[in-house]
Parts: structure tokens; C-alpha cells; sequence
């Protein structure tokens, strides 16, 4: 069975995971592969102990074990999930364009949000909110209005070739934004001049994969899954 390295943990204001392990925890429910959770402490992001190192040389998380296999990296691990199990959903489309387009909204969403705005939000509500930076929670907001959902907002156009997803069908694209879902859930930003990206965001919390991630969803309801 897969074992998925992670950090997630319950606070009052709603279970917390890292964003790209969440990335990857959608794909395995989303095709339906077995899996359990292995729950690192926060703080062995900061002090990647040796034994971390080992298996990521970054000591990051999201990596998984798969039998005589490490691996890391979200995006390289939902590839090889989708490479290598044909279970549940296909999330990648055969025609070469179409695949193109899914790895380069997959590669936005990951690089521009959840590698650049939204930790700006998302590692504040890891302390208690009168130890919150507001002010980078804010800068981390107008990234998001000012850069990232208009360029989502237009994907989202069917004549883009989204519609209730990124690129057509459910695909690897619509995983990172999952994450996005997750965090935007605790946060609650108003989202009002970008419809599109709200309707798409509620729709994908209504997928049973979202449970996973879902901040509502205690760690303990949430450390295994898939078959
Ligand atoms: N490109 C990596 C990024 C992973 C990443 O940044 N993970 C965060 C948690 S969401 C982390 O481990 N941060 C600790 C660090 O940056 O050293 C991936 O897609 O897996």
C-alpha cells in the first residue's frame, strides 16, 4: 500500500494540511488507490531531520513510498499515479495539445499560488490569530486577485477550453486547486469579481475526494483511504 508523507493537524479554526500533499491526496482518492497516511510534525518542514532528508533532499512533504519506490514532488508523483494506475479516474486526456494545456495549468496553479500567493495565507493560520502577520495575509490576498484568479477566471471560459474545470474534463490540473479550495475555505475571501472560479471552487468541494482535504474533516477521519 502507498504511504503518503505529510503534515496535517486540527486546530479550532479547522484541520489544516499542507497544500501540496493535498495535491497529491486527491489524486490517490480520485483513483481510487489505497493509501495511508504518514503524519510528520510541523516542525520537521523547518528542521528536516536526517531520516526526512533521506527520502526528500529538500525535506519536503508531500513524498510517498510505493513498495521499493520514493518518491517526490506533487506534480512528478501525480504523474506516475496516473502512469502507473488505471484505476478510478483518468486524469490526464490522450491528444497531445489537450496535454500540454493540462500541464501548463497545472504547472501555473502550482508555481504562481500554491508555491507563491498562498503561503502567504495558508502558514499564518498554523499559530493562534494574535500571533497572525495580517499584512502578508493580505499581500498574499491581492497576489491572488491581482495575478492568479483573473488568469483562472479566463481558463474557466469554455471557448478556453475549461468549463466546470481547468482544462475540460476533471484532470491533474484541477488538483492543485483543491488545495486552493482547502485554503480559501478557512480563509473565506470574498471572491465576488472572479464567479467563475467561485462557482468552480464550491463544485470542487462537493467531490467526495475533497473530503480527504477538507478542513472540516478531523486528521484522525482522514489517514487512510482510496479503495
Ligand atoms: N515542489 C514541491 C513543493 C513542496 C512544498 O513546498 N511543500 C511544503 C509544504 S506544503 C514544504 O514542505 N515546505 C517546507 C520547505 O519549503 O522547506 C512539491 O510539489 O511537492
Amino acid at each position: 500500500m502507498i504511504v503518503l508523507y505529510t503534515t496535517e493537524r486540527d486546530y479550532p479554526w479547522g484541520t489544516l494540511r499542507s497544500t501540496h500533499a493535498s495535491k497529491t491526496k486527491v489524486v490517490l482518492e480520485e483513483k481510487a488507490v489505497p493509501y495511508r497516511i504518514e503524519n510528520l510534525p510541523p516542525g520537521n518542514l523547518w528542521k528536516k531531520p536526517p531520516e526526512m532528508l533521506a527520502k526528500h533532499p529538500l525535506g519536503k512533504v508531500p513524498y510517498i513510498e510505493d513498495e521499493d519506490l520514493i518518491i517526490f514532488d506533487s506534480t512528478v508523483i501525480n504523474e506516475y499515479l496516473e502512469d502507473h494506475y488505471t484505476s478510478g479516474a483518468r486524469l490526464m486526456p490522450h491528444n497531445r495539445t489537450a496535454r500540454n494545456h493540462v500541464r501548463q495549468a497545472e504547472q501555473f496553479a502550482d508555481e504562481a499560488i500554491l508555491a507563491g500567493s498562498l503561503p502567504l495565507i495558508w502558514m499564518p493560520y498554523w499559530s493562534p490569530p494574535e500571533k497572525r502577520d495580517q499584512g502578508q495575509m493580505e499581500q498574499g490576498r491581492e497576489l491572488l486577485r491581482s495575478r492568479d484568479l483573473p488568469f483562472l477566471e479566463r481558463l474557466l471560459e469554455r471557448d478556453q477550453g475549461g468549463g466546470d474545470y481547468l482544462c475540460g474534463d476533471l484532470s491533474l490540473a484541477d488538483a492543485p486547486m483543491m488545495a486552493v479550495a482547502m485554503v480559501l475555505e478557512v480563509d473565506g475571501m470574498k471572491l465576488d469579481a472572479f464567479p467563475r472560479v467561485e462557482r468552480y471552487l464550491h463544485n470542487l468541494r462537493q467531490r467526495k475526494s475533497y473530503r480527504a482535504i477538507s478542513p472540516r474533516t478531523k486528521v484522525a477521519d482522514a489517514s487512510s483511504g482510496g479503495g
